[in-house]
């Protein structure tokens, strides 16, 4: 049976501990903790270590799914966390003062990793906030030389988050499939 696994990372708020717990298939651990900074504005409890999960594939395969603190100061689990990954999902919040600000940190931060894997965009929050547009990512995609699938995902909703995983997995091998 092969094991894959996956890192889903991007900025406080964005929706990474909630879509890890939307498609696992077995109860996801989380690491939250009360926010007692500048943090708690936004929601009660944030991401100190990691999160994780598991996805049965349909060819019997695990894909494992962990999730990073969002938050810099917990960034030196960053680098533990992608060792043996095979692709990263980003996602952004666009109610964020400035997503794109957002997207070309993570992009740089995760460059290396992204560089021997790939990655897969997803924006959150496009319900209470529909600009900027997809259409307007994809410009600024371009711009930063990356041609890789990016969409709107609620990360409560889990066909969406599947949708988005599926996304990355096919760009990796159009033959790994849920
Ligand atoms: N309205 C709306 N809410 C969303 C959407 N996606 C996620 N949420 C909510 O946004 C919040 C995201 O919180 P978390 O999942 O803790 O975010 P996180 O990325 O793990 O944050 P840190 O661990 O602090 O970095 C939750 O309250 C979700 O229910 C969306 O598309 N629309
Ligand atoms: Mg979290």
């Amino acid at each position: 049976m092969s094991q894959f696994k996956i890192i889903f990372t991007g900025p406080v708020g964005a929706g990474k501990t909630t879509a890890i717990a939307s498609i696992s298939d077995e109860p996801p651990i989380k690491t939250d903790a009360l926010a007692t900074d500048m943090t708690k504005v936004r929601k009660a409890a944030t991401t100190v270590a990691m999160d994780y999960g598991v996805m049965n594939l349909s060819g019997g395969e695990k894909l494992h799914l962990y999730g990073t603190p969002g938050q810099e100061r917990f960034d030196f689990m960053w680098d533990i966390l992608i060792n043996g990954g095979i692709g990263l999902i980003l996602l952004l919040d666009n109610t964020r003062v400035d997503p794109f600000k957002d997207m070309r940190f993570f992009l740089e931060s995760f460059k290396d990793f992204i560089g021997e894997t790939t990655v897969s965009i997803g924006v959150t929050q496009m319900d209470l906030s529909d600009k900027p547009t997809i259409d307007d990512y994809h410009v600024q995609l371009k711009e930063l030389g990356f041609n890789n699938p990016i969409f709107a995902v609620d990360a409560r909703v889990r066909n969406d988050v599947s949708l988005l995983v599926q996304s990355l997995l096919y760009t990796l091998d159009p033959g790994i499939e849920e």
